[in-house]
């Protein structure tokens, strides 16, 4: 993992409009959206470069399930029109050189910082400023801080007893090696069947003597269709991007899923099989759009899970191999669903093997291995493919302090607590990108990325032009807003399954659904009827202590 380093950089001025800390897709946008409001800003990252994810996760195999044509910027006409994807669906290298494309393009660097982490940001009420430190010795007051954190940003490695003692070498998905990892010949662990794992799992075995894979609970994963960008294809979307884009922001996820309007509860076999089929042959997590109730209905969520298990039956030789790679626990598509090449045939290889450690949970790490149900299995590496601490792990571990002195991990220590997953009160002028009770991980980020930033830029601009700088959602709109997105998730079956969405995946984390299930395209609606009312439920004082050139 890298580290923060005494790198020489340009000094951090002591007083500023706007700190952004992520310089991913979110920071960067905001950067650029700030800068043409004629605010001053900084952005701040631990890493040493642009693309927050696309930065981190260097994992081999590592790529984007949504279409690389959607999963880019839309703000700029001329972005859109002169980057090249060579892939349907980008991986990692080719959408870490897309961000910086876009860095370059917009001369973002010159107001970033990086190898630098955000170890405080304090609000003081008095002044009414937030005062943000770093590990790099910066201290610097600001108006306004934007949150560009990042929903999978914060790694998470289990605490299993004797890790340290292991002699050979250990890598989280999240934090993967700048200069790769060779290996040929050698005898590795991974531990997960998450994304990340079904992604690197095929990679890894095709390079690798032999693979052991840990697997505590099977994921449902729908094959990529991955290929090369055809021209045509992509010159449709280019000449039609206007159009395509505006129906992506108003669906539900985002993309352009093609959703059936029909539920498979009411359709008879063999037409469901049928629908199933042809998802299934175009591939992607548009899977779930085969129908319109299958996140709503068990009886119908049965239909496309057991579709699914029998193709994985059908794929994967050994018949007990199968039944373990077949998921029972939870409704098809309330983890989020994996999109992978090859994931199943991989487990026909004679240098795979499957250990499932659901009942006998891997017990330790040992100078040669892991131990698990007694048993010593011994491996040159191990991959910890363990997730993160999703949504709210990077803004609780970063020391934001609001008014009163409450902590935001004291405060949201019962499950995150947001208005619109934009701000939460108690903390004024503290804005998040894809926070928690917003669609974020739900949807195609870049669309949710680039309506929170357009949000927050208008809000800006609107505090300039009232003449206030103060901005703070009431609770009384907080709670309201908390039981909607509950209340809207409880009308799903993602509750169901002990999921990330869920907080299940982090030892004493509460069971709260965090993300906003009503859709992109009627969020996006409530937040522009917000705004338009006047920011309602949001209070704004004060004077202005910032000039804003345009709207
Ligand atoms: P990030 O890209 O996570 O950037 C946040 C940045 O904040 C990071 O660089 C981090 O270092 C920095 N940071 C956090 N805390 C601090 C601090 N205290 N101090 C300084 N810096 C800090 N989404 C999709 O829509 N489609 C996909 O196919 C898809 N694939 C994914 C694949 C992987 C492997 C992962 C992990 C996520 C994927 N996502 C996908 C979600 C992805 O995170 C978003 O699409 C998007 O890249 C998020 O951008 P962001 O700027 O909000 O956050
Ligand atoms: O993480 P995960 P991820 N012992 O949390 C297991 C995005 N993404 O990095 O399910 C044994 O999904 C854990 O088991 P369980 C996407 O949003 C997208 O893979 O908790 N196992 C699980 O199998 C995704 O959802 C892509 O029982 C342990 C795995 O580790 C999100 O990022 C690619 C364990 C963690 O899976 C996170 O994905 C990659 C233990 N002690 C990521 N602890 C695309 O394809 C954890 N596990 C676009």
């Amino acid at each position: 993992m890298p580290q923060a380093t005494e790198t020489p950089r340009t000094a951090v001025p002591q007083e500023i409009d706007v700190v952004i800390v992520g310089a991913g897709f979110g920071g960067m946008y905001m950067l650029h959206r700030l800068r043409g409001l004629g605010l001053s800003a900084i952005v701040f990252d631990t890493a040493g470069g642009v693309g927050g994810t696309w930065y981190w996760n260097r994992y081999p195999g590592a790529r984007c399930d949504v279409e690389s044509m959607q999963y880019s910027y839309s703000f700029s006409e001329q972005l859109q029109q002169e980057w090249q994807w060579s892939e349907v669906f980008a991986g990692q290298p080719e959408i870490l050189r897309y961000a910086n494309h876009v860095a370059d393009r917009l001369d973002l660097r010159r107001d970033m910082r990086f190898e630098t982490r955000v170890t405080e940001a304090v609000f003081d009420e008095a002044t009414r400023r937030w005062s943000v430190r770093t590990d790099r010795g910066d201290a610097i007051r600001a108006t306004y801080c934007v949150m560009a954190t990042g929903c999978l940003s914060a790694a998470r490695m289990p605490d299993f007893a004797g890790l340290a003692s292991f002699k050979g070498s250990t890598y989280h998905t999240g934090h993967w090696p700048h200069e790769g990892v060779d290996f040929s010949g050698l005898r590795v662990g991974v531990i997960g069947t998450g994304s990340s794992a079904i992604q690197s799992i095929p990679v890894i075995a095709a390079q690798a003597a032999h693979v052991t894979v840990f697997q505590r609970t099977p994921n449902f994963s729908i094959p990529s269709r991955n290929g090369p960008m055809p021209d045509a294809y992509a010159q449709s979307w280019k000449d039609d991007y206007i159009a395509r884009r505006a129906e992506a922001r108003a669906s539900r996820n985002g993309i352009l899923a093609y959703p059936n309007d029909q539920p498979a509860i009411d359709t008879a076999e063999p037409e469901r099989s049928a629908i199933y089929e042809q998802r299934w042959a175009s591939g992607g997590t548009t899977f779930m759009a085969a129908f319109n109730d299958l996140i709503f209905n068990q009886a119908s969520n049965d239909t496309a899970a057991e579709f699914v298990r029998g193709k994985i039956r059908q794929m994967v030789k050994d018949p007990a191999r199968a039944e373990l790679l077949a998921p029972t626990s939870h409704p098809i598509g309330t983890k989020r669903i994996c999109v992978d090449t090859d994931y199943y045939l991989t487990y026909n290889r004679a240098n795979v093997d499957l250990v499932d450690v659901r009942d006998a949970p891997i017990e330790a790490v040992t100078p040669d291995g892991l131990r698990v149900g007694g048993k010593d299995h011994a491996f040159d590496a191990i991959v910890f493919a363990t997730g993160f601490d999703a949504m709210t792990g990077a803004l609780t571990r970063m020391g934001i302090v609001g008014r009163g002195g409450e902590t935001l991990a004291e405060k949201w220590q019962a499950g995150p607590r947001s208005y619109l997953g934009l701000m939460t009160s108690g903390f004024p002028n503290l804005f998040m990108i894809t926070g928690p009770g917003s669609p974020s991980v739900l949807s195609n980020m870049m669309v949710s990325i680039e309506q929170h930033v357009d949000w927050i830029s208008d809000c800006l601009a609107h505090l300039a032009k009232r003449r206030v700088d103060c901005m703070e959602p009431s609770l009384a709109a907080e709670n309201d807003w908390v039981r909607h997105v509950n209340d809207v998730a409880d009308t799903t079956l993602y509750p169901r399954a002990a999921s990330w969405y869920m907080g299940a995946n982090i030892a004493g984390k509460p069971r709260v659904f965090m993300p906003y299930i009503g859709g992109v395209g009627a969020y996006r609606q409530t937040c522009e009827e917000i705004a338009a009312n006047g920011y309602h439920g949001f209070e704004l004082t004060g004077p202005a202590k910032v000039a804003v050139a345009a709207e």
